[in-house]
């Protein structure tokens, strides 16, 4: 049988932890960091970090559907940011760490726009949800340094 390969992007902060949070879920092909969401092309990370971008730190993800639904992604995803935060994720303040779900098509903009009512409802946070839903346009692969960089840290200091 063929499957089709699908893709999600999330911003949630700095993109080392995202990235690693979900790059060995099963179903979870590929991941890649880098910047999308802003106005500039090509962005290197010091632009991004000087906040004057727009762009967001995010993760691309390439996933198998018949493995892992793109519901099941999402909720990884809230397991993994603080949705209630807009401009920073824990220590890490600025525009490039607003957490969004950059959607590809309408079925999952409309899950997300689902669970996020949801959490809402069911007074999951004590305060309402702030993760942005957008379209996802051009997404620009940051620096090699950044790919998987917190499992390579974590090989570098094995012995
Ligand atoms: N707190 C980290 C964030 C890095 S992440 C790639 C740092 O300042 O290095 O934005």
């Amino acid at each position: 049988m063929v499957t089709a390969y699908e893709v999600a992007t999330f911003a949630g902060g700095c993109f080392w932890g995202v990235e690693e949070a979900f790059r060995t879920v099963p179903g979870v092909i590929e991941t890649a960091v880098g910047y999308t969401g802003g106005s500039t092309v090509s962005p290197a990370y010091r632009d991004v970090c000087s906040g004057n971008t727009g762009h967001a730190e995010a993760v691309r993800i390439r996933y198998d559907p018949s493995t892992i639904t793109y519901r099941e992604l999402l909720e990884r995803f809230f397991a993994i940011h603080d949705p209630t935060t807009a401009n920073r994720q824990g220590p890490d303040v600025g525009d490039q760490y607003r957490p969004v779900i950059f959607y590809h098509s309408e079925d999952q903009e409309r899950e997300a726009r689902a669970l996020i009512e949801e959490l809402n409802r069911s007074r999951r946070y004590p305060r309402p949800v702030v993760t942005e839903v957008l379209p996802a346009g051009p997404f620009f692969r940051a620096e090699e340094y950044h790919q998987r960089y917190l499992q390579r840290l974590r090989e570098r200091s094995r012995w």
